[in-house]
């Protein structure tokens, strides 16, 4: 056709130039983009959009409930995700299974403003796979007005009396690992009889339990409708700046000091933009400005100037000495989490 119509041909050439060329262009002047996992309410969204600004790109931004969730996402495989939060065990369980990118030797220069006592830690001694991000404890909140009397024991959560009142973290290790510690074992045990005792009072606190949930449990508190809950340090804080009645207390059997890190999985899609993200994230002021709007402890030491005191303070927030020590870091169960899975399958069957 085109040799009978030599005009047609050169249109056509024309036409498909022109299409071409506006290809590229769209194709060079699309923003970078740049996914990022986190915890629920875990972030200052002003944060998100001045890295935007200043690197000209565009954030995807999602979030999640639980270590084991993110865990799935990541074992599910191609998840898309340039940048992710997990905790310290979660740290351990993904690089062991070539789930995470290292972070390189000169990636995250900003690794100095973070403390010392924070890094180097034994879910990732070298800082190889992690950054630390935020770090805390969990243990009880509750509503003074409701609860005028102060609990002192993980007992609280299976008190007849709050009946219908009290919510629990929708995490199989949270809870789990909870009734380990009532009951004086460690909250990385993995002794079947253990795991069947933490699994019978699970079972028998579940009628007095209005709520399981990890992202719910703070307005629940605020509202009034729960009057205790298992939480986050950072979390009970914010309820605090929502209702003056939400206290915080660690219990005097003991409880989990856990740090959230920032990561990179592996064969993550963007991998430099997500070394300059985890770099702002640990500049001085960002750290602070994070801190003041999650409220929860950092380990960006650099940027305690810029934080206020009554933040650093806050001792639900950065415990006295004598509390961290009844404190226990998790650690990866490995091959045990599939009797964790079955116990917690039943609980909440
Ligand atoms: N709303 C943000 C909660 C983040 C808590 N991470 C703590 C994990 C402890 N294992």
């Amino acid at each position: 056709m085109f040799c009978k119509q030599p005009l047609a041909f050169w249109k056509y050439c024309i036409h498909l130039c022109g299409l071409s060329c506006l290809y590229l262009f769209l194709a060079c002047g699309k923003q970078e983009e740049l996914n990022v996992l986190n915890w629920s309410d875990y972030i200052d969204e002003t944060v998100i959009k001045d890295f935007e600004k200043e690197f000209n790109v565009h954030v995807n931004y999602d979030t999640y409930t639980s270590n084991e969730e993110l865990m799935a996402k990541l074992q599910a495989g191609s998840s898309g995700n340039d940048v992710v939060f997990p905790s310290d065990y979660t740290v351990q369980a993904l690089w062991k299974q070539a789930l995470l990118e290292p972070l390189g030797d000169s990636g995250v220069t900003n690794m100095k403003n973070v403390g010392k006592k924070f890094k180097r830690l034994y879910f990732d001694p070298k800082n190889r796979w992690s950054a630390p991000y935020m770090w805390g404890t969990m243990g009880i909140a509750y509503n003074s007005k409701m609860i005028t009397e102060q609990p002192e024991s993980w007992d609280a959560l299976f008190d007849q009396r709050y009946a219908g009142r009290i919510v629990m973290l929708d995490s199989q290790r949270e809870v789990i690992a909870m009734a380990l510690k009532y009951l004086g074992y460690s909250m990385n045990s993995t002794k079947a009889s253990e795991l069947e005792e933490a699994k019978r009072i699970l079972i028998g606190q579940k009628p007095l339990v209005l709520a399981y949930t990890s992202d719910n449990y703070k307005s629940l508190l605020v509202s009034g409708e729960a009057w205790i809950s298992l939480a986050w340090s950072g979390d009970a804080s914010q309820a605090f700046s929502e209702n003056p009645d939400i206290r915080y207390i660690i219990p005097k059997e003991g409880t989990n000091l856990w740090m959230d890190n920032v990561c990179i999985p592996a064969r993550a899609p963007h991998k430099e933009l997500a070394l300059e993200f985890i770099n702002f994230l640990l500049r001085p002021d960002i750290g602070s400005r994070l801190s003041q709007k999650i409220l929860y402890a950092s380990p960006n030491e650099a940027s305690y100037t810029q934080t206020p005191p009554d933040i650093l303070n806050n001792s639900s927030l950065y415990p006295p000495q004598s509390l961290m020590e009844k404190c226990e870091w998790y650690e990866d169960l490995g091959t045990a989490n599939q009797k964790w899975d079955l116990i917690w399958t039943e609980i909440k069957g």
